[in-house]
């Protein structure tokens, strides 16, 4: 099957199990706080492209796990993406009024409630996580994995050197710049598939294998990122385009040309693509690769 339509049919399987049960985990109604619990449904049940969670689940069935047993994992690693974007949207980081072509959290809740609805999300994440039907040992390593990737040599780590650079105005050099998206965007994406091998009880090899694939990708998935801010379209990406130059950051767009970013983005992937070759049964997660290359959103 060629790469598209192997990855268009691989989301809508995993999908279909995935969304139900990410609706399942997530508190309903009827509650004395009903606010920020629909809060955290309003952005984690809001569309988003669930490649953090497709990517855990893929790693997992890869290493030789039923892909059933990773759904709490899957689901909590989405939990924390989301309450990522809640936070980043607020007025004090951010600031921005749409996210998946809807008015942000903080638009719609108010600031406190989206802060709150954020914390919740994050520790709903790992109240799913410890759901998950695997040995504990292994989960036990598994938790820890989506500890760090979330957290201060992380995302948060990642998203802190981001706001200290705006908040000092200056730019940062191209090895700053990617050593601060390696945490804030390329650590969720390498957590996601170290959880899954952690998961699994594979290391060796084939975890440092996948580890180096997921982090070319996470530096394609940046520059692409970048490059939208610049060159795509509010009705592609469902937010304003342009962000990155209100808030003055540096990045791959600011530092490189529009053909350089491309020239860029394709070497990565390469790279991620290359790195597959010590894993078993790599294809989706080429198709996953080319598919980010190329995505428009
Ligand atoms: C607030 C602790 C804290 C961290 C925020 C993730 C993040 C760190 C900031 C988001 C800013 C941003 C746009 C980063 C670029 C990469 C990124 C995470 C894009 C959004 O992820 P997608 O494209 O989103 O997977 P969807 O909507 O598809 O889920």
């Amino acid at each position: 099957m060629e790469n598209a339509a192997l990855l268009q049919s691989e989301f809508s399987r995993i999908g279909e199990f995935f969304e139900p049960y990410l609706e399942s985990v997530i508190p309903g109604e009827g509650l004395e706080q009903q606010v920020v619990a629909d809060a955290m449904r309003y952005s984690l049940l809001s569309g988003g492209k669930r490649i953090r969670p497709f990517l855990l689940l893929t790693c997992y069935r890869l290493a030789g796990g039923e892909e059933r047993e990773a759904l709490p994992l899957a689901a909590a690693l989405e939990m924390i993406h989301a309450y990522s974007l809640i936070h980043d949207d607020l007025p004090c980081m951010d600031n921005d009024d749409f996210r998946r072509g809807r008015p942000t959290n903080h638009k719609v809740y108010g600031e406190a409630m989206a802060v709150l609805a954020g914390d919740g999300l994050l520790t709903h994440a790992f109240e799913t996580a410890v759901k998950a039907p695997i040995q504990p040992e292994r989960l036990l390593s598994a938790i820890r994995e989506l500890a760090q990737a979330a957290g201060l040599y992380g995302m948060l780590g990642g998203q802190s050197i981001d706001v200290e650079s705006e908040k000092k105005q200056f730019l940062l050099t191209e090895t700053q710049m990617r050593q601060m998206y390696a945490m804030k965007t390329g650590a969720l994406l390498k957590g996601a598939c170290r959880i899954a091998f952690a998961a699994a009880g594979v290391s060796g090899k084939p975890l440092e294998a996948v580890t180096i694939y997921a982090q070319e990708l996470g530096l394609t998935f940046q520059i692409v990122d970048d490059l939208l801010d610049r060159i795509g379209s509010f009705e592609e990406l469902g937010k304003p385009i342009g962000s990155d130059a209100k808030n003055e950051k540096t990045t791959f767009a600011t530092l490189h040309s529009i053909e350089e970013c491309r020239e860029l983005a394709r070497r990565h992937t390469e790279n991620a693509v290359a790195a597959c070759a010590a894993l078993p049964d790599s294809k989706v997660l080429k198709a996953l690769a080319w598919y980010l290359l190329e995505r428009r959103k």
